[in-house]
């Protein structure tokens, strides 16, 4: 006999109580909370097949609400995912096990996206299903048709990240699209409305969502609602009504619950009053075989989509896009874009260069989807010819994606994620603190996803401090798995999208100038200087006896200060490190010889000293930035924050006084 839903669903709050409860740490709350709302989804409606997690047209589960990871782990461990044994429900949140504290991609088979800052998931699936429309305009319905739903709950909706997602959502009408809102009235302090009295459904309806509220305890119901769901033709939310630790007894419901460790004779009683016989991390044979049943739903229909893929055209191009390679000629534009700028030398903004190198690129990478938070005439990311993206017709692959830095960046997050997308957009580096947690998560997760970060110092002038960033490189480049990257002029920037787009699992910050600077690369190279992330770009004349380090706007600085020394007869060379990240992965000979051995050292930047001393150690001299900038024409500004060729030639003269 197949066992009954409920019963199921008590399977995923028994195994939350015995993972939480030997662990000794973690939240049972919400999975018990969730229980019947995650049995109906995944035994009734999301389209997956536990035996292939990455079939690439599932349905894309995304559980917003981090902390209930082990929720998803009983999902994962009932519906036959391999990787989750009960050995490693056992093991939730150990050393080395599949079940850290909260899921992480790339880690657990079935997780599709890093959850636990709140806000993040339900801004990243957004992205997934903007990918999804998107491949399913360019491949068509046979082999990209599936939905993302998302389960959120109190915190992840107070969040602001969570505004900017819905009303992106709710604008290009992404109706493959739910959230689940775990609506407990429940969080850390207590009751929610201890601190929100927002109207969440009235909230998500003003931003183009259709809505509607069920028992989430309510089996019948549920299913009802999810199937409205994938009627709407619009993104939809379903407002869970939801006990926060269902079936714990009198602790059930409890504004408290959020993490509260249910002490043993609790667990018996829950356990007693649900009817639960089995020992701890044992599911009766029945129940799991009902489970087991419905991980396997889904396997009919891949097997159905395999063949079609195998059938089709572009199925290739599509398995190569899904895989993340990058088409075999892709570069190749580049490349004459490339030759071009060594026989005839433009000076301009980096930006400018940026874009350049842009339209030699997306032609020829049609999984580039670019775009930007409302700064596209700025950030050089739109190339000509590029349709928006937007409903009905999803094939435009530049997004306008509004006032929404942080939005923006989870979003490219979900469409790296989901595959066959290579997202980048622009803003303004300033605000790269806007975005900063979702870049930061796209670092972890190791996704490509690459940041035109255009006004990348005090060089943007008249607009002033808030716009100039000073401390900005310096906070990036301290982010693991994240390449920074600051082209000095054109060729650099040409080689810097090159570097960014052949790091699959790297973001990227393009750091760029809005001024114009002067031709740094005159020569052709036969490699990618700016891919081995610093490289001498001026050789000393003479016995080298200053070494002058820079990147980006500055190198121009560095040059015309070489050019004062060598004229004194002071053998002086020039080394640009458009990516410290790349220099950290070369080889210790190739670094010492950048780095040289000229007795003098000094960098030359418009941001702070900050993670220079890697360069020049303690004793270099650095020309830089001390506080923040001001407003006034840029020329004014390097001068009179001192970042000019006379005090570059005047801190290496000092040193070798
Ligand atoms: C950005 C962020 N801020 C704070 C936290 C810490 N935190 C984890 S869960 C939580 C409350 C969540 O409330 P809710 O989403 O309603 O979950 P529930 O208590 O209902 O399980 C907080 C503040 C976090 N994980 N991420
Ligand atoms: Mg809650």
């Amino acid at each position: 006999m197949p066992a009954k839903p409920a019963v199921m669903a008590d399977a995923i709050r028994v195994l939350s109580m015995d993972a939480v409860h030997h662990a000794k740490s973690g939240h049972q709350g919400a999975p018990m909370g969730l229980a019947d709302v995650a049995t109906v989804l995944w035994t009734k409606f999301l389209k997956y097949d536990a035996a292939k997690p990455d079939w690439a047209d599932r349905d894309r589960f995304v559980l917003s609400a981090g902390h209930a990871s082990m929720l998803i782990y009983s999902l994962l461990h009932l519906t036959g995912f391999k990787a989750v044994t009960m050995d490693q429900i056992r093991s939730f949140r150990q050393w080395g096990s599949k079940t850290p504290g909260h899921p992480e991609f790339g880690h657990t088979p079935g997780v599709e996206t890093t959850t636990g800052p709140l806000g993040q998931g339900i801004a990243t699936a957004v992205g997934m299903a903007m990918a999804e429309r998107h491949l399913n305009a360019r491949f068509g319905d046979d082999l990209v048709d599936h939905r993302t739903w998302v389960i959120a709950g109190d915190g992840c909706l107070m969040e602001g990240i969570s505004h900017e997602a819905i009303s992106m959502a709710g604008r290009f009408k992404l109706n493959k699209l739910t959230v689940l809102f775990d609506d407990n009235n429940t969080t850390i302090d207590g009751a929610a409305t201890i601190s929100e009295t927002g109207d969440q459904m009235a909230r998500f309806k003003a931003a183009g969502w259709a809505v509607k509220a069920v028992d989430g305890h309510n089996h019948g119901k549920i299913a009802a609602a999810l199937r409205w769901a994938t009627r709407q033709d619009r993104p939809t939310m379903i407002a869970c009504r939801t006990h926060i630790l269902k079936g714990a007894g009198p602790m059930e419901g409890d504004v408290h619950g959020h993490g509260y460790s249910l002490f043993d004779e609790q667990a018996t009683l829950a356990r007693k009053a649900m009817g639960w016989t089995a020992e701890p991390f044992i599911v009766p044979e029945d129940i799991l075989k009902s489970w087991r049943r419905a991980g396997r739903r889904g396997a009919k229909a891949r097997k159905a989509w395999e063949k079609r893929v195998d059938g089709a055209d572009d199925g290739a191009d599509f398995t190569r896009a899904m895989k993340g390679d990058i088409p075999k000629s892709a570069f190749k534009g580049l490349e004459a874009h490339i030759a071009h700028l060594i026989a005839e030398p433009v000076s301009n903004a980096t930006r400018v260069h940026s874009g350049a190198a842009l339209a030699a690129l997306t032609p020829a990478i049609p999984e580039m989807v670019g775009g930007s938070a409302d700064l596209t005439g700025s950030n050089n990311t739109y190339v000509k010819g590029m349709v928006p993206f937007d409903a009905p017709d999803y094939a435009g692959r530049y997004v306008h994606y509004g006032v929404r830095e942080h939005g923006m960046a989870a979003a490219m997050n979900g469409m790296a994620l989901h595959g066959g997308v290579i997202p980048y957009s622009g803003t303004f580096l300033a605000f790269a603190d806007y975005s900063r947690a979702a870049i930061r998560l796209g670092a972890l997760m190791g996704v490509r996803v690459i940041h035109v970060m255009t006004h990348d110092s005090i060089g943007l002038g008249e607009d002033g401090p808030t716009h100039q960033p000073v401390e900005h490189l310096a906070s990036l480049r301290a982010m693991p798995n994240l390449l920074v990257f600051r082209p000095a002029d054109a060729v650099e920037a040409a080689e810097c999208w090159r570097a960014a787009l052949e790091h699959k699992t790297t973001p990227s910050v393009m750091a760029l100038s809005r001024q114009k600077v002067p031709v740094a690369r005159k020569e052709a190279a036969s490699e990618n200087l700016s891919a081995r992330g610093a490289y001498e770009l001026a050789p000393a004349i003479g016995q080298a006896k200053v070494t002058i380090f820079s990147s980006g706007s500055e190198v121009g600085v560095a040059l015309a200060a070489r050019d004062q020394l060598q004229a004194e007869g002071i053998g002086t060379r020039v080394v640009s490190t458009p990516c410290w990240e790349l220099f950290d992965q070369q080889d210790g000979a190739y670094q010492a010889k950048v780095i040289g051995d000229a007795p003098v050292r000094v960098a030359v930047e418009a941001a702070v000293r900050f993670g220079w001393d890697r360069f020049i150690g303690q004793s270099g001299a650095f020309v830089g930035m001390t506080g923040f900038g001001a407003s006034a024409p840029f020329e004014r500004l390097y001068k009179e924050f001192g970042i000019t060729a006379e005090a570059v030639a005047a801190a290496a003269r000092a040193g070798l006084a």
